[in-house]
């Protein structure tokens, strides 16, 4: 033990330094195409995200013309283990299904108090967070040269509210994973849309009794 400096412990596992391919130590990324080295992407498209939007015609009915690329998201997974990151880069199109804008599917972290930082690379967007505990929302902007905390516990969903492709990174711990069920299952209490031509956070029950009403946002 060194007591000068007490981050230096002895190891209790081999130093997975020699055990992290080099192209996994150092990536290059591009924003024109907007690629994480020769990555694959995984895909998904407007079919993806069935139920996730709140007009439900006009998704059908774009759904209809076609079925686009909405956003793509090229993990880097160097290493697992207690205190290890992963960290993926996100490409959203910029797009809308009525008045609400494209957007991921949104999730928890299975491991729920894993916080995750976003870094805006590119393009203008927005993070919508919720706290699962107490349903408290909060949409904060993603943009280029922007860093925005996800913490624990909270849904996050990422929205393109610009004109352009949203770019970004997201850096998470290795044990974090993906819960995708309770934002399947209840959604966010918040719709992101286009009014008065420029985003708002509108809550679900609200738009839903507004088209009741005859009234489609
Ligand atoms: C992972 C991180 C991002 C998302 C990506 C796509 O923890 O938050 O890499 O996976 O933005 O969103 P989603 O909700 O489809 O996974
Ligand atoms: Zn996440």
């Amino acid at each position: 033990m060194n007591p000068d400096n007490d981050s230096i412990k002895p190891a209790s596992a081999p130093c997975p330094l020699a055990a992290i391919a080099s192209d996994d130590l150092f990536v290059h990324y591009t924003l024109d195409p907007a690629r994480l080295g020769d990555r694959p992407m995984t895909e998904r498209r407007l079919a993806d995200l069935r139920g996730c939007f709140a007009d439900g015609a006009a998704f059908e009915a774009a759904l209809r013309r076609g079925n686009p690329l909405l956003y793509s998201v090229s993990p880097v997974e160097p290493a697992s283990g207690d205190g290890q990151l992963h960290y993926g880069l996100g490409v959203l199109q910029p797009g809308k299904i009525g008045a609400e804008y494209f957007m991921t599917k949104g999730h928890l972290h299975a491991h729920r108090p894993a916080a995750e930082v976003y870094v805006g690379l590119a393009g203008e967007g927005a993070m919508l967070l919720e706290d699962e505990a107490t349903g408290e929302s909060r949409l904060v902007p993603l943009l280029a040269h922007s860093v925005v905390y996800v913490p624990g516990r909270t849904a996050h969903r990422t929205v393109n509210t610009g004109a352009a492709p949203l770019v970004y990174i997201g850096i998470y711990p290795s044990n974090a994973g993906h819960d995708y069920a309770p934002v399947a299952k209840n959604n966010f209490r918040h719709v992101v849309i286009e009014r008065d031509g420029r985003p708002a956070p509108v809550p679900r029950a609200e738009i839903k009794n507004r088209r009741l009403a005859g009234s489609p946002v």
